[in-house]
């Protein structure tokens, strides 16, 4: 009798590390796509403040609405758009797999020092 009483208290205690080891795997799993559009221009970006999901996989449009050319560039995960002419726009794709705040900035000389840039919150 003793016997299974220990054999059910050693499964109970098995099944609750399962569970709890699989909730602390999860977050790398992807949990859904965001799609954000962010505009530049002279010398900004709007929103210039993103706020994202750990694990949420990404499709930022960037929108060139200044009257030269711009780009965005998030130096931390190596994404970046092209830089793009006055009017054009373009996709940049990534995962958020760290907790953090990460910058993104225009790479176009001058720009980021002029206050063309943001930063991306990951929560
Ligand atoms: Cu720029």
């Amino acid at each position: 009798m003793r016997a299974v009483i220990w054999a059910a208290v050693v499964i109970v205690l098995l099944l609750g590390a399962l569970t709890y080891g699989r909730a602390l795997l999860a977050p790398t799993e992807p949990v859904g796509v965001r799609e954000l559009t962010v505009q530049g221009f002279e010398y900004g970006f709007d929103p210039a403040e993103l706020t994202i999901h750990r694990g949420e996989a990404v499709r930022l449009l960037f929108r060139n609405t200044g009257t030269i050319e711009h780009d965005l560039t998030i130096p931390d995960w190596d994404a970046a758009t092209p830089i793009l002419a006055p009017g054009e726009e373009a996709v940049v794709e990534f995962q958020a797999r760290r907790s953090g705040t990460f910058r993104f900035l225009c790479t176009v000389p001058g720009h980021n020092e002029l206050g063309m840039n943001g930063t991306i919150r990951v929560e």
